[in-house]
């Protein structure tokens, strides 16, 4: 199919009903629904639905640079390429087969990408839908090229929340983070939970393998499980910095939260001919709490 800008995106549907929709454009999940038919993931009202530039909300993907930790645009350039569907992708592994329902893109650098990262690549985003409506990512880079390089990435993830003020995630508990308020200088979380009264813009390194995003209000519980992205990124712009975002309406501060699986501190070199693997798993169940 086509989204509303006539650019192709692929919809997956899950036997139970779950969907999820993917864009060409930057390979973003532009759209994850539960069975029930509610939307998980925030998109700003304001969104400008025009390329090159990512659209505000959905997992727009940074890579190979994480926000503006380098010489490239913003995140890096592969949210603002256009993807191509891989016809032919390899065999699902075994502990994925239950989904049966997946896509695959890929992404390639282009002679335009090569004069600012002369780095020859090949991004592989897999998208998997399971029986029970988790959405599963997983992202591949081989390097293609005669020379070493490293890169970072994230999973830039916009979760859909009631109220920010009642929102709590746990799972970075004693973490050192780096705070991109302050000059990206390090701290220790002291708190035993992260709660949300200002602007958030931290990387917290080196989590543990799970974080749960509490939404008291809807009775809602994000999981996010992630394997080979070692870092979480936890980004609020409140009120005062969404103001001064084109693309972001005046109070939507209060319904967004982006929990991002990533890998910014250490970059990942990657020799010629060498494959990273990073995989993230989303569930969003009735809160247990
Ligand atoms: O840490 C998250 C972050 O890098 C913030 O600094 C904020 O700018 C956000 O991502 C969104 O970035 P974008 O380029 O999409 O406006």
């Amino acid at each position: 199919g086509k989204d509303d800008r006539g650019i192709p995106e692929v919809l997956l549907v899950s036997p139970r009903g779950a969907q999820v929709r993917v864009s060409l454009h930057g390979g973003q999940v532009r759209s994850w629904r539960n069975e029930k038919g509610e939307e998980l993931l925030f998109t700003s009202s304001k969104a400008i639905f025009k390329p090159p530039a990512a659209v505000r909300g959905g997992i727009p993907i940074c890579f190979p640079q994480f926000g503006n930790r380098g010489s490239l645009e913003q995140h890096g350039f592969a949210r603002n390429r256009m993807w191509v569907v891989d016809e032919n992708p390899p065999p699902i592994q075994s502990f994925d087969s239950s989904c049966r329902t997946f896509i695959d893109l890929l992404l390639k650098s282009s002679d335009d990408d090569l004069k600012h990262w002369p780095h020859s690549f090949e991004l592989r985003l897999r998208v998997l839908l399971t029986f029970e409506g988790h959405l599963i990512l997983i992202s591949r880079v081989r390097n293609v090229n005669c020379k070493p390089f490293s890169f970072s990435f994230s999973f830039h993830t916009y979760f859909s929340v009631s109220d920010i003020s009642e929102v709590r995630v746990e799972g970075l508990e004693t973490l050192d983070y780096l705070d991109n308020l302050r000059n990206r200088q390090r701290f220790t979380e002291q708190g035993d939970a992260l709660t949300f009264e200002s602007e958030v813009d931290r990387a917290y390194l080196c989590s543990s393998d799970a974080v749960a995003v509490f939404d008291h209000e809807k009775k809602r519980t994000y999981v996010i499980k992630k394997e080979g992205l070692p870092d979480v990124v936890v980004w609020n712009p409140w009120d005062r910095r969404a103001k001064a975002i084109p693309d972001f309406g005046d109070g939507e501060y209060r319904r967004m939260l982006c929990v991002d699986a990533a890998c910014i501190e250490k970059q990942i070199p990657l020799k010629p001919g060498e494959e990273w693997t990073g995989r993230v798993e989303l569930s969003a169940i009735p809160s247990i709490k």
